[in-house]
């Protein structure tokens, strides 16, 4: 097995948890005495540093969520001064305005450290020819693998998103061995490439690095086919450090959580009642070395379940399963709580179906109903009528089984559905509107 840091990755339990209380202590000192945005949260929760005495302490300490992000916008939860800070991120709010978030040197160097730590544990070295294909700019995922990638050692091409088939061309002439981008992406320039009539046999990719949004277990399976390789999924958010909280090894079962830097816990989003692990729930981070944004008990809302079983690669750090979805994804439908990535795998199930998919959720009078637009594949499309209204009345079934309410199945033609160069989306919620 390699690893990239064997002594942080592999760490004695105990250990770890010495090591973590004493970064929390020093976070929790350091955020009430220079942001005074939590100092107001923790006197009115009447918490002082010194109550912070033993790990699960933490669990005294009050929440953050994005609205103190955006209370505080710009700058106001920065814990260093400004001419400390030397980047800026910004994730896009598709409401009011982006979150934004600060790094100190010693940030950055933690954040490339992690994605050194990260690509490693998906099997790239010094030798890999990354390909990277997130975006470059505000969005964390660009910059954070770029940095990770040369402190590796490996060869970076810093491509971004777009220009589908340029990206496609680069692969196979600077013979890319690792691509990173999102799972979306990753699909549209597989499609891309069999127009080009490349084949996987024509390059010489073995991994692909993927994450920024969910992706379903059948999406893996659809990738790694198509691309001939192995799909890893890569976890992690702006307001924690960008891309690197969280990866598999090779057994991809789980992901394993960089616990030396980020301390996780579970909440009941509703209760926010601290859940016990392998209790599914929503997914609470703080920081434990972050110099700019100290981050305590951030509400991520994304959805997924901790497990302690220990992990066959040999490290020690906690694994969070597959992410199911945001909550903010989610949309309830008659009670009924629907995420994409569970249309995604009855989808991806079906013979006939491309991975493209829309839901579309309205509301006529009192009751809200749900469309799934699904793209076809070209030889199912020129077929007859009949076979389109089987495969029509068969996604229906095996949806309306799956999810427990009654839906409605538009077939739509092929390459109709918008392509991903970034995060997908796949959700068009009309009741907002
Ligand atoms: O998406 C950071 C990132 C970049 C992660 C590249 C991985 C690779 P944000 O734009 O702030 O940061 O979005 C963070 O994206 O709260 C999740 O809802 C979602 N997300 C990120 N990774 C995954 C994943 C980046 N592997 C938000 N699976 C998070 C599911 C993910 N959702």
């Amino acid at each position: 097995m390699t690893y990239w840091d064997r002594e942080k990755e592999c760490i004695n339990r105990e250990h770890l948890q010495d090591l973590q209380l004493r970064r929390l202590k020093e976070t929790v000192y350091r955020v009430y005495a220079f942001v005074p945005a939590y100092k107001e949260k923790f006197d009115q929760a009447g918490i002082k540093p010194d109550d912070i005495n033993k790990l699960e302490d933490v669990h005294k300490l009050p929440f953050t969520t994005k609205a103190d992000l955006r209370n505080n916008y710009p700058f106001n939860l920065f814990a260093i001064p400004m001419s400390d800070v030397v980047r800026i991120h910004s994730s896009s709010g598709t409401t009011g305005k982006p979150t934004v978030v600060g790094y100190s040197r010693k940030d950055l160097d933690t954040w490339s450290e992690l994605m050194a730590r990260a690509l490693t544990s998906a099997g790239a070295d010094r030798y890999s020819v990354i390909q990277n294909s997130y975006g470059y700019g505000l969005f964390t995922g660009g910059l954070g693998v770029h940095y990770g990638a040369e402190k590796l050692g490996a060869s970076v091409i810093p491509s971004s998103g777009g220009n589908t088939k340029r990206q496609v061309m680069l692969m196979q002439d600077f013979g890319t061995t690792v691509l990173t981008c999102t799972p979306s992406y990753a699909l549209f320039m597989a499609e891309v490439m069999g127009e080009m009539g490349i084949t996987p046999q024509d390059l010489k990719l073995k991994a692909g690095i993927f994450g920024a949004e969910p992706w379903s277990e059948d999406m893996r399976a659809k990738i790694e086919e198509a691309l001939q390789i192995q799909a890893f999924d890569i976890y992690g958010l702006s307001e924690i450090i960008g891309p690197g909280v969280a990866i598999e090894c090779k057994y991809k079962n789980g992901l394993h959580i960089a616990e030396d830097h980020f301390l996780a816990e579970i909440i009941d989003p509703v209760t926010e009642e601290v859940l016990p692990y392998g209790t599914p729930g929503e997914l609470v981070i703080t920081t434990l070395t972050k110099e700019a944004l100290p981050m305590i008990r951030y509400r991520t809302r994304d959805l997924t379940t901790l497990t302690m079983e220990p992990c066959a690669c040999g490290r020690t750090h906690v694994r969070m399963q597959k992410v199911l979805g945001r909550s903010d994804d989610m949309v309830i439908i008659r009670g009924v709580n629907v995420f994409p990535s569970m249309v995604e795998s009855v989808l991806l199930k079906i013979k006939g179906v491309s991975p493209y998919y829309l839901l579309v959720v309205d509301r006529k009078g009192n009751l809200d109903f749900l469309e799934v637009h699904v793209e076809v594949s070209e030889e199912i499309f020129s077929d007859e009528i009949r076979k389109l209204e089987e495969l029509g009345a068969l996604i229906t079934k095996e949806l309306e089984s799956a999810l427990g309410i009654s839906v409605k199945v538009r077939l739509v033609e092929p390459k109709s559905i918008e392509r991903s160069e970034g995060k997908a989306k796949r959700v068009i919620d009309k009741r907002k509107i």
